[in-house]
């Protein structure tokens, strides 16, 4: 069987670690049909249209897709991208790997982010010369479909139970919904849960990272604080992620376009390979994405190590090492 994998590269550095990627999955014992579409900044200079029609509906007609990085566009590229595949969860890993010089290698967390709703919903206007505002949409049923695959995901790979990160001391009635419709669902099925005020996560996760496993939040909390465990664990390159779906997914690293860097030939791929490994797994693979997880482990305990991990290597330098050691 040959999986139809969309493979859309998007902004800056995206268009140098999603080869990277692709270098990775094709040294796999699974076979893949890549078809690559356009997205992004430099499309929309173009075309004024930073997602084309057809890239859209690659995404949501292909096994899976992975995307690469967004830039200033990204609510215009990422977000439909998301919803084009159907998914409701961003599940974004931040761990601690021997050899890179992390601020707590002690981190091995995983965020749980809504992924459809929140601030992130799109009802956004400018009312006047001074006036903004923002509607922030929280729902009982996407709530609902988040801690059902919370449950499933703290049961699947044996952890205690789940943390559900919130400020509904403050956003009483959406995160009040949230807090208490994945509460809810929880008890339902047996999970046990605890819960955090978002602000005093933000704390105490880099005060002492081993006393959160599995974090379940809103959409815009978890963006922020996903990217704020990156620092923990060795910068933005180290995070892969996945944004599932009932029928297909979206993977991607969680870092952006890093403009300041693009075009140098030396991004750090390690979260787009990652990325591709959460998408053979979601394909059923689990063997083959554990293959690569080892190899990738193996090449940041060794080197080579691209400059962000204080290494020299260039983005093909580490991405042929983990090729050379599947
Ligand atoms: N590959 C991830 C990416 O391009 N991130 C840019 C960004 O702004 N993302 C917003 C989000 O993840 O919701």
């Amino acid at each position: 069987m040959s999986y139809e994998i969309a493979v859309v590269p998007g902004d800056g550095i995206g268009q140098e670690v999603t080869p990277a990627a692709l270098e990775v999955l094709s040294a796999l014992p699974v076979e893949f049909t890549f078809r690559e579409a356009r997205a992004g900044d430099h499309v929309a200079e173009e075309t004024g249209d930073p997602l084309p029609a057809e890239t859209y509906e690659l995404a949501a007609s292909t096994d899976a897709t992975l995307f690469g990085a967004a830039g200033e566009r990204a609510a215009d590229v990422i977000l439909p991208l998301r919803e084009a595949v159907g998914s409701f969860v961003n599940v974004r890993p931040a761990r601690a790997y021997p050899g890179v010089d992390a601020l707590r290698p002690e981190t091995d967390l995983v965020f749980l982010r809504e992924n459809t709703e929140g601030v992130y919903a799109g009802h956004e206007s400018r009312l006047t010369d001074d006036v903004s505002t923002l509607t922030r949409v929280v729902t009982g049923s996407a709530s609902r479909q988040l801690a059902a695959f919370a449950c499933e995901y703290v049961a699947d790979g044996d952890h205690d139970g789940f943390t559900i990160a919130h400020k509904a001391n403050v956003m009483r009635e959406t995160d009040g919904r949230f807090l208490e419709t994945v509460r809810e669902v929880a008890d339902e099925r047996g999970v046990d849960t605890d819960d955090v005020l978002m602000d005093a996560f933000a704390t105490q996760v880099c005060l002492d990272p081993t006393a959160f496993d599995v974090v379940v939040c809103p959409n815009l909390a978890g963006d922020v604080l996903s990217d704020l465990a990156a620092g923990l664990v060795g910068g933005l390159g180290m995070l892969p992620s996945a944004n599932v779906g009932t029928e297909r997914g979206l993977f991607e690293p969680v870092h952006g376009s890093a403009p300041d860097i693009a075009g140098e030939g030396v991004a750090n791929p390690v979260a787009a390979i990652l990325s591709a490994a959460m998408l053979v797994e979601f394909l059923g693979h689990e063997d083959a994405g554990e293959r690569v997880r080892t190899a990738v482990e193996g090449v940041l305990a060794d080197g080579p190590r691209t400059p962000d991990l204080g290494g020299d290597a260039s983005t093909t330098g580490l991405t042929d090492a983990v090729v050379d050691r599947l």
